[in-house]
């Protein structure tokens, strides 16, 4: 079984769709329980993908493929965690923010919290505070992420924050922000409860807010 671990870890590093997915299967069948197949196969090798993306080992593309093969691994698990009732990691809500079209990073923070074990729902680009607002409503997150590239979009990150508070939403939320103009000092103004500069420690951020 450990070299089966292994051997799947290894697939999903280098970003091997169909393999991980096969493997996932042949683990199951082999007697792997489902959720030893997540977190001694996947989610180990997804933090390993995250400590050599932030390490510089890793780039952007290879972090894609590897998340899309963590999806292809889930995708097969997935009807049978949902059987086992094993809980998420928590459930976050994210977005770039109003007249921002950027979101090749968003898209990427949202792949490595799917692939944290975060349910990562994605509202999209260009998003106005009510439309966070909303989201908060019907999907009752526990994080909301907000992403601008732009230095006249990120003050709608405070925007949205302000809009959160005036739903009185604000505290049944943890908010992390990011983006390439944001800094830890921005997201302390405006309220944010963290800054993440990448995408692997917006997991680690992530986990530690649900802690
Ligand atoms: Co735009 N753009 N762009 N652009 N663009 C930048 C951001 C810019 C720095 C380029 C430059 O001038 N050097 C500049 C901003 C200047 C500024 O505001 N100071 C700029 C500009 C000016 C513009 C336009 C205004 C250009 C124009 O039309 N005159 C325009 C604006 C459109 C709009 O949004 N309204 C525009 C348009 C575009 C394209 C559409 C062409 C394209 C976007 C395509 C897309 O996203 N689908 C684009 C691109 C690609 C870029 C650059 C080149 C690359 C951005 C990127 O994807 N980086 C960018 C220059 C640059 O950054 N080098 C630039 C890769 C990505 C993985 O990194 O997004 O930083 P990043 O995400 C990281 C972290 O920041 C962090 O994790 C990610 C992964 O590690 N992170 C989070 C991000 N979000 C997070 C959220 C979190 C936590 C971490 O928590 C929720």
């Amino acid at each position: 079984m450990a070299d089966m671990v292994q051997r799947i870890a290894k697939k999903l590093y280098h970003g091997d769709i169909e393999a991980v997915a096969e493997l996932v299967q042949d683990a199951l069948d082999a007697g792997m329980a489902p959720s030893e197949v997540l977190s001694d196969a996947l989610l180990a090798g997804m933090d390993e993908v995250g400590r050599d993306f932030k390490a510089g080992v890793l780039f952007v593309p290879e972090v894609m493929f590897s998340a899309r093969a963590m999806k292809a691994g889930m995708a097969v698990l997935r009807p049978l965690l949902a059987e086992s009732d094993i809980a998420s990691a928590g459930k976050c809500v994210l977005g770039t923010v109003k007249g921002d079209l950027h979101d090749i990073g968003k898209n990427l923070v949202t792949m490595m919290l799917d692939g944290g074990g975060f349910e990562a729902i994605d509202l999209g680009i260009d998003l106005d505070p009510s439309t966070f607002v909303d989201a908060v409503r019907e999907h009752k997150p526990d994080l909301v992420g907000m992403s601008a590239l732009l230095t006249t979009t990120m003050v709608q990150m405070k925007a949205t924050i302000e809009a959160l508070e005036e739903a009185g939403l604000r505290d049944s939320v943890k908010i992390m922000i990011g983006g390439a103009p944001v800094t830890a000092a921005f997201a302390e103004q405006i309220g944010a409860d963290a800054y993440a500069p990448d995408a692997a420690t917006a997991v680690d951020l992530a986990r530690e807010l649900m802690a």
